[in-house]
């Protein structure tokens, strides 16, 4: 011990010596938990106070190092840690900012420094917990040094030379006998040092791992700060806009920084957080971000006309679908509220984050037609997905009601009632549907024809398909229910068979009805009960001899192989263009036909191109069905 320790123990000293013991009696009480999470909260104290220098404007760059005896070095280019003797504690401010409670962040609360919680505690929580701590601070051109064990200083703190920068390096090894492993997690460290990057734009946080042969090294540093986290979130994701939306505002010392941007998933992503920590269970500045987006998007709705006067308001969940936002606010005496006192109570933060949104937000919507149409037209796709689903549900409930006993009409059932044997054609139009009916093996195939006139519901979206009587018929001759009342077991034949004319339209009935498959029952596809029958699209006869042809090309080869001469070429444009014999031939029988097994990779990516089916792009709807139907050559063979 050196002399200032040796001497006698003055009141104050007392107290820091009581203090420190109650952090290592009860760490949990300061740090959380002894654990992963407690050990990490180490490094994130004394770089909380980095940031806090950095977000000042003294030093841009923090620099955290996995030393190989697993001791953590934090280095910044602060102002350092203030050596003079403290007014009141009449020793150096250094040694009372390691060693008294609550006192590591700036005296007087000037800054934006977080007050309850885990956060804050300070670093003489993390001396106290440390086996060993030693500080380094360059200020007033000199250099300064001083070691600690178990929180105790057992230097004073000395002068080590002269000095033209500025900054404070602290290096602790945290205490094995406090902590169940003392073993840091790059990954863990790398996590949330990235999020910190992007709460605090300009800050370049550099994390190196030296404990290996080969050094790790990360450098999270970000110009764009949360618009560039929401970017990194939405990465991979189809978005709009091309770049986030970026509000940052300073109102009555509570500064706001928002950005958001949508995707074309169906989830929500909303992070937000109050002095840099996550406000998982939200709050008011979370609140009012999502009542003025709310408000503003139906505002404009109205005022475009998208919203007609006998319409409902959007609901919040629909202005939100697809939405990745972070809303950050930096005010000076947070509340942490809720079980894991992580909600913002604040209540002066809500009327704040709503005027800055309603100024800024609201004036972009005026300056950018094209994005206020966009949004709200995303608000209407989605309000009409959330009616279609109660639809879906109501319908499904009356359905139950009734019970399925009086099966369809139109259905030409089948007499096996072995699902695992039948089979059901869904087929365009009533001619090709008689066709197919006098066609099919009526031991195991069953025939459901459906009018042409589903076509036209397609603009319509699925509020009105699901009224649709085809539809309903479709729904009962399955068996199964949709949406969240899909039994699988209810299913009435293994293979789902649909079969149009190779036309626009017919690829028009194909698509409506694969859309409302992965809509409402979604797992048909994932499970491969869906198929798409293969019609011939020639007809070649030469000598009385057949040749059915299913593509373009085999039309030139077969020419080759056989010659000009005497033959007939039929181009079919529709299926009722065969007769049953020939529709059995080509098309139904599972010994000569063709059938693709519709398939899909996941229930995500289905969810995606749901978008995709729906939507007014008819090219990458074209590309999905090519891509998703497997070719799979005589199924039964
Ligand atoms: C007390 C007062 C001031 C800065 C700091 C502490 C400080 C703490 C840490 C911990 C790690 N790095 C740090 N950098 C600074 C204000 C100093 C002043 O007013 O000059």
């Amino acid at each position: 011990m050196n002399e200032q320790n040796a001497g006698i123990y003055d009141e104050n000293q007392i107290q820091i010596l009581e203090g420190l013991e109650a952090v290592r009696k009860r760490p949990s009480m300061y740090i959380g938990s002894t654990g992963s999470r407690g050990l990490h909260h180490l490094v994130f104290e004394v770089v909380d106070n980095s940031i806090d220098e950095a977000m000042a404007g003294f030093g841009s760059q923090i620099e955290i190092t996995i030393n190989q005896d697993n001791s953590v070095t934090v280095t910044d280019y602060g102002r350092g840690i203030p050596v003079k003797e403290h007014p009141l504690k009449k020793k150096s401010t250094l040694e009372v900012v390691l060693t008294i409670l609550h006192a590591g962040g700036k005296f007087g609360g000037e800054g934006y420094k977080v007050a309850g919680g885990l956060h804050g505690v300070g670093v003489s929580v993390v001396n106290a917990l440390s086996s060993w701590l030693e500080v380094e601070v360059q200020r007033d051109n000199e250099k300064f040094w001083q070691r600690y064990e178990k929180g105790v200083p057992i230097t004073s703190v000395e002068s080590t030379g002269k000095s033209t920068q500025t900054g404070t390096v602290i290096t602790f090894l945290p205490d094995q006998t406090i902590f169940e492993d003392i073993t840091f997690d790059y990954q863990i460290l790398a996590q949330r040092l990235r999020e910190l990057a992007f709460l605090n734009k300009g800050v370049t946080i550099i994390l190196q791992d030296k404990r290996r042969v080969e050094v790790k090294k990360d450098i999270f540093s970000y110009e764009g700060g949360i618009s560039s986290f929401v970017t990194y979130l939405n990465k991979n994701k189809e978005i709009y806009p091309k770049e986030p939306i970026y509000i940052e505002k300073e109102q009555n010392n509570c500064w706001v920084e928002m950005s958001f941007q949508y995707n074309s998933g169906f989830s929500e992503i909303i992070y937000s957080y109050a002095n840099n920590i996550r406000t998982q269970e939200g709050g008011t500045h979370e609140a009012a971000f999502k009542s003025a987006l709310t408000r503003l998007i139906n505002d404009h709705a109205r005022r475009l006309g998208i919203l007609k006067e006998n319409q409902d308001n959007f609901q919040g969940e629909d202005i939100r679908e697809g939405l990745t936002g972070i809303i950050s606010v930096k005010i000076l005496n947070p509340q942490f509220e809720g079980q894991t006192k992580t909600r913002l109570g604040n209540n002066e933060v809500r009327g704040i984050v709503d005027s800055i949104m309603t100024e800024e937000f609201g004036a972009l919507l005026e300056q950018n037609p094209p994005l206020s149409r966009k949004l709200c037209d995303k608000a209407l796709q989605a309000a009409r997905a959330r009616e279609a689903s109660r639809k879906a549900r109501e319908l499904t409930r009356r359905k139950n009601a009734l019970e399925l006993s009086n099966l369809p009409g139109k259905l030409a059932d089948c007499s096996s009632k072995d699902p695992e044997e039948s089979e059901v054609f869904i087929v365009e139009g009533d001619s090709a549907g008689g066709s197919a009916k006098q066609g099919r093996d009526r031991n195991f195939q069953a025939v459901l024809p459906l009018r042409g006139k589903i076509i036209n519901v397609e603009k319509a979206r699925l509020d009105k398909i699901l009224a649709n009587e085809e539809i309903r018929t479709l729904i009962t001759a399955l068996g199964t229910g949709i949406g969240d009342n899909f039994e699988i077991e209810k299913l009435r034949y293994r293979k789902i068979i649909i079969m149009t004319d190779a036309d626009v339209d017919g690829s028009h009935i194909r698509t409506l009805l694969l859309t409302f498959f992965f809509r409402f029952m979604e797992p048909l596809i994932s499970l491969g009960n869906i198929y798409i029958a293969q019609p011939p699209l020639f007809k070649v006869t030469k000598n009385k001899k057949i040749y059915y042809l299913y593509r373009e090309e085999e039309l030139e080869k077969l020419l080759e192989k056989i010659g000009k001469q005497g033959i007939s070429v039929q181009r079919y444009k529709g299926l009722g263009e065969m007769n049953p014999e020939q529709l059995w031939e080509t098309t139904i029988n599972p010994q000569t036909r063709t059938v693709l097994q519709v398939e899909m990779q996941d229930a995500i990516e289905a969810n995606e191109i749901f978008t995709l089916l729906m939507g007014d792009k008819v090219e990458p709807r074209r590309k999905f069905i090519e891509n998703n139907a497997r070719e799979v050559r005589n199924l039964d063979v």
